[in-house]
Parts: C-alpha cells; sequence; structure tokens
C-alpha cells in the first residue's frame, strides 16, 4: 500500500494540534478567578435603629496592601449565600475585579438575607431622629461599620449599581458619608412615575410579571425566593392581555382581595403590597412623590465624585440617569459629577460581548469594553486609590451619537450651543419647517385591535429590546399618522430632549397619546449585522430613536388628571427623553402618532373614569381621534 507522506504528515499535525488544543484547552479551563483571588466573609451588620443587615465582603487574598471598597446595594440578593459559594464575577467590570479591591454586596432591608420590612423606592425622611431610618442613614451605617471593620481597606469607599442597585448608588450620595469617594449610580431608576412602572401615567402592562419581585413581604431572613411569578402559559402576551381586557381582572394574579399579608403565613397567603399601592394610587399623589429621589439631590455633597451612566436605548430606566446627572448639576455645581450615555439597553455597558447591538441594530465591536477600561475603571481608581482631584482626566459628558454612530465629550450635557428647532405635523404625511393650514387628521382607536409596540410577540418579564425596533410595522397602518421630511441634504444632530406640542381632539373623554421619532435609513443600505432577524433588513430601515407616552388626563397635571371634552381641540405636550442622535444626509426624519401602544402599556379606555384599574368591560369604547396639523414637534439640536 502505497503511503501517501504528505498526507500522513498533515495528518500527524492536525493530530498533534488537536491533543495540543485538547490539553491546552484543559490548561485554560476558566477557573473561579474569584475562588482563586478573593477570600469570603458573611456579616450581619446592625442599623441605628437595630435591623440587622446582611453583607457579603470579597477581599483580596494579597494582604500585603490596603484597598477601597466598592460597596453595591441591591434588592436582588447577595447570592450565592454560603462563604464558600463565590461568584464568578465581582465588582464593576473585570478590570477592577482583577486589579484588587474589596467588593460588598448587601441585601437592603427587608430584602432575602436582611432582616426589616421591604418598600419599593423606600422615601427619604427628612429631619430624622437619632434611630429613625431610611436608605440613606442603612448606607451611612453600612460604610461606617465596613471602615470600621473590613481588614486592609484604605478608608475609601465606592458605589455602584445598575437599575435598582443604581437607585441605591444614588441614594448613597445623600447625606453622605465622609468616607463615600465616588459613586456611580447607573440605569438607576429616579421615580417609579416615569421609569420603569409608569410613563407619565400610563402603566407598563409590560411589567406585569415583574411586579411580584417587589411586591409580598417575607417574615424572616431568607436564602431563597418566597416570591413566585404569575403564570401566563402563553408565548403571546398581546393575546394575552387583550384576552385579560381591563386591568381588574389581573387582580386574581396577585391576590388582591386577600386581607393584607404582613402576617405572612405561606406563599399562597401573600397579597402583593405592590399591585395594591399600583391599584389604589393611579395618579402622582403623595405616595409616588414621596418616593421620587429625584426631589433629594440638593443633599449630595461634594465629598463624593458621581459618574451617572446610562443608555440611550434603556427601556426601563432613561427618566432615572438622565434627570439624576441634571438635578445634581442643577443643585450641586461645583460637584464633580458627570455623565456617560452610550448606544445601550438596559445595563449593556456592563456586559462583555464584544458585539454592541440593540435588537436588530448594530452599533460597533467592544464599546461596552472599551468603557470599562478606559472610563469606569479610570473614574474609580482615580478618586478610590488616585489624587482624587477634579482633575481626573475624564470628560463631563461622554455621550455616543447613535446616528453617527462616534463618542462625543462635551462640558455639559446637553451642550451649551444647543437650540431648539421646530417642524410642524403638516397634511400629506409631510414634517415641514412652516406650518400649514390648520386642518385636522382622524384615526380610528380601536381597542379591539390596539397598535402593537413590537412586532415581537414574546412574552416578556421588563420590555428591553424594543427601543431601536424598525417601526414600518406600524408606519403601515391606519391608525398610527406619520409624517416625515424630504430626504435630508445634510446631517441634522438631535441633542436633547424633544417636546411633542399636539393639538388634539376625541370623539371620547380619554385618550392617550403616543409620539415615536424615527430615523428612516436609505433604501440602497445593506445589512452590517449577519445577527440581524432574517426577516430585518437595513434598506429603508424606520430606526426608532425615541418614543414616549402621556396619558391624555395628566396633559395638565400629573396629580389631577381630567377628561376631554368630546370633539374639542385640545393642547397636549410630551416631552420626550433626551437623544443624542444624527440623521445622517440621504435618510428621512419620521414621526409617529398613536393612541395605544400594546402591550407595552394598558389599553386607555377612552372614556373618562375616576381609576383605569377599576375600569369595567363597558367603559372601554373605540373612538375616533384627531390630530391638527398646527401641532409641532420642538427638537434640541446642535448646529
Ligand atoms: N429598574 C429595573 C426594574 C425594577 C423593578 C422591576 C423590574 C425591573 C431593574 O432593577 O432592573
Amino acid at each position: 500500500m502505497k503511503i501517501n507522506l504528505t498526507k500522513l504528515i498533515l495528518l500527524l499535525g492536525l493530530t498533534v494540534t488537536m491533543s495540543c488544543s485538547k490539553t491546552a484547552k484543559k490548561e485554560v479551563e476558566p477557573v473561579n478567578y474569584v475562588k482563586e483571588n478573593y477570600t469570603k466573609k458573611e456579616v450581619k451588620i446592625t442599623m441605628r435603629d437595630g435591623v440587622k443587615l446582611h453583607a457579603t465582603i470579597y477581599a483580596p487574598k494579597d494582604t500585603t496592601k490596603t484597598y477601597p471598597i466598592l460597596l453595591q446595594r441591591t434588592p436582588y440578593s447577595c447570592r450565592p449565600y454560603g462563604e464558600d459559594q463565590m461568584r464568578p464575577k465581582i465588582g464593576p467590570n473585570e478590570i477592577l475585579m482583577k486589579e484588587g479591591n474589596i467588593i460588598v454586596y448587601e441585601d437592603v432591608r427587608g430584602r432575602w438575607m436582611s432582616e426589616g420590612v421591604y418598600d419599593n423606592m423606600r422615601a427619604y425622611i427628612p429631619n430624622k431622629t437619632e434611630k429613625q431610618a431610611d436608605e440613606t442613614t442603612d448606607t451611612y451605617d453600612t460604610i461606617d461599620w465596613l471602615i470600621k471593620n473590613v481588614p486592609h481597606n484604605n478608608g475609601k469607599v465606592g458605589t455602584w449599581g445598575i437599575s435598582y442597585p443604581g437607585h441605591y448608588a444614588t441614594v448613597s450620595t445623600i447625606d453622605a458619608h465622609p468616607a463615600l469617594k465616588a459613586a456611580s449610580p447607573q440605569a438607576c431608576i429616579g421615580d417609579f412615575f416615569f421609569d420603569d412602572f409608569h410613563h407619565n401615567g400610563a402603566f407598563l402592562l409590560s411589567y406585569f410579571r415583574a411586579i411580584s419581585l417587589f411586591g409580598t413581604y417575607k417574615d424572616q431572613p431568607t436564602d431563597s425566593a418566597w416570591y413566585s411569578f404569575p403564570k401566563m402559559n402563553t408565548q403571546d402576551q398581546y393575546q394575552f392581555f387583550l384576552d385579560k381586557g381591563p386591568l381588574k381582572n389581573l387582580n386574581e394574579y396577585f391576590q388582591y382581595d386577600k386581607p393584607d399579608s404582613k402576617n405572612v403565613v405561606s406563599k399562597s397567603d401573600i397579597d402583593d403590597f405592590f399591585w395594591k399601592e399600583i391599584v389604589e394610587h393611579p395618579n402622582y399623589d403623595s405616595v409616588w412623590q414621596s418616593k421620587g429621589i429625584i426631589q433629594h439631590l440638593d443633599k449630595v455633597p461634594s465629598t463624593v465624585a458621581t459618574m451617572i451612566v446610562g443608555g440611550w436605548f434603556d427601556a426601563e430606566d432613561l427618566y432615572g440617569p438622565l434627570e439624576t446627572y441634571k438635578g445634581i448639576e442643577k443643585n450641586q455645581p461645583n460637584n464633580y459629577n458627570t455623565v456617560v450615555f452610550g448606544p445601550w439597553d438596559h445595563g449593556g455597558w456592563s456586559r462583555s460581548k464584544v458585539k454592541n447591538a440593540v435588537g436588530n441594530y448594530y452599533f460597533g465591536d467592544s464599546i461596552s469594553l472599551n468603557f470599562q477600561k478606559n472610563i469606569e475603571t479610570k473614574f474609580f481608581n482615580h478618586f478610590l486609590k488616585g489624587s482624587g482631584s477634579k482633575e481626573s482626566g475624564l470628560p463631563e459628558a461622554y455621550v455616543y451619537d447613535t446616528g453617527k454612530k462616534k463618542w462625543k465629550s462635551y462640558d455639559v450635557w446637553p451642550p451649551k450651543n444647543a437650540q431648539k428647532q421646530s417642524l410642524f405635523l403638516a397634511e400629506d404625511q409631510n414634517l415641514s419647517n412652516t406650518k400649514a393650514n390648520t386642518s385636522k387628521i382622524s384615526f380610528v382607536s380601536d381597542i379591539k385591535r390596539p397598535v402593537p409596540y413590537s412586532e415581537d410577540i414574546k412574552t416578556v418579564f421588563t420590555p428591553r429590546k424594543y427601543m431601536t425596533d424598525d417601526q414600518r410595522f406600524a408606519a403601515r397602518r391606519p391608525d398610527v399618522l406619520v409624517f416625515e421630511t424630504e430626504v435630508m441634504e445634510e446631517d441634522m444632530t438631535l441633542a436633547g430632549d424633544i417636546l411633542a406640542k399636539l393639538n388634539v381632539a376625541t370623539t371620547g373623554t380619554a385618550a392617550d397619546w403616543i409620539v415615536k421619532v424615527i430615523d428612516v435609513h436609505p433604501s440602497d443600505l445593506k445589512n452590517n449585522n449577519e445577527d440581524m432577524q432574517s426577516h430585518m433588513k437595513l434598506s429603508n430601515y424606520h430606526m426608532m430613536v425615541r418614543s414616549e407616552v402621556l396619558r391624555g388626563r395628566f396633559r395638565n397635571s400629573f396629580a389631577n388628571p381630567e377628561p376631554f371634552t368630546p370633539n374639542k381641540k385640545t393642547k397636549v405636550d410630551i416631552k420626550l427623553q433626551d437623544v443624542f442622535h444624527t440623521i445622517k444626509k440621504g435618510h428621512k426624519l419620521q414621526i409617529q402618532v398613536q393612541s395605544t401602544w400594546f402591550p407595552l402599556i394598558d389599553l386607555n379606555p377612552q372614556t373618562y373614569v375616576d381609576n383605569i384599574y377599576k375600569a369595567d368591560e363597558k367603559d372601554f369604547k373605540t373612538q375616533t381621534h384627531s390630530v391638527f396639523t398646527d401641532s409641532s414637534i420642538e427638537f434640541t439640536i446642535l448646529k
């Protein structure tokens, strides 16, 4: 048998390579870096009112040095519990983990292994007595204990967190402990009437499954979940909620009519105190107002450097980080206060995936990794290990233009030279610089066939990916009004908030108004993202850039709702959160206006009732709505 020497050598080479790679693979099995380099200790820290909070302390095994303490307070648990159970990753990012820091997680009051009674967005207590406790004092007492009891700490503390933990990072800055030198609230909740569960008074029905996470009491410290989630038994949430009808039909999932569940006996006895709070407080009353944190940003001492982080396409908490940065700027102009906003969805900047996309829309590679390395790590090292001077070398406002796909630095956000420019909703679907003769455009708002908020029907825990979705599916519906510019002859950079100044009417006495800002891409564009769903094409892609709803009853006041007068032309202003997006030459700017957005938000009965959470089937009526062509959209633009 003639042996082909070449083939033999190749075969041998291949075998050797494979065995090496196998050996190599075995050798580079990802060790648990934390287990190899950190010790773990679990402690109970006693608060000033006697309640004990559970904290988990990861400390570097190398005790030849001192380290700052990076603290995250969370309602999501310090899991895994047990001093021999390690998290695979700890801290704000892997670089800070590997550089060595003391990393502490704490269960906030009333959650998991901590004692006490939980309260969502627990209100700040002004003029507290010595023993009175809220989240600011819990943070102060925690930091004080850590500084005094954790070996090898360098006396400096940083706080960080994303979303609810981001909220607690904001709270840490208020009446802050003097050892707190740096805080990075990220996607931080500012106010549950404008973040997460409500947007301008409309209820986020898409948060239905998340309510239970925060709605039931536990009667003792526990290392396992005491709550359970409603079983929907379908992946078609649009149909599920349409079939369910009025919100009151959801009460059954929350044991709504059970007696108060503070004396919890078993899971079946748990009613949902949070659902009760949502149902009983449909307006922006003292309950919600007292829980908002933005009003207390006048209590952030200059000893704390802050870096607020958010994602331009964050479907959960966009109001919070923007208002937190602006609130500190306004109240404490001399503080070191910076902001970073990138092309991310909720928490996208913390992930280690190389490809950065939101839904079907791809922005580029390593955007998150570069943020972690060049911004986040530098921020904490400067203030916790470095000089801590205001000259950090980091930009005040580091923001990503989601149209040009480029980072820009400014000395404040929005940029000082940004100006207002209005475009009018004209007839024949025009978006024009000039106000046309005033006429009205009408559509039937059919409560049996509400406008879907996304083509993606799947049931969610919270909405996440829709914020860059293609809006052609909506543009082609008769109950979505479309207005668009001609093809842009030059770039138009949107840099700041957007105010929709609508003049509307309805045959009913109640209505929601939704405005969407869309970047219509050229038809000759080729796909740039092989992960894009196969039915999606970048050609003529109608990219949503920003969207917002206003529940019409709150048009004049979030605390005092009022009905519409049928067929009466009425002013409705809707503030859309900031954007940084260039509508490039060759693209078109499009505005869509609609009155349903389902099931992102609940259905408006379109007849006025005192409390929509208690409305009956008979209250829900199809109506005809109209938009007048003297309506305009006021953009903040950079010339
Ligand atoms: N802000 C987000 C959230 C809050 C409450 C329920 C569900 C989500 C978050 O903490 O991720």
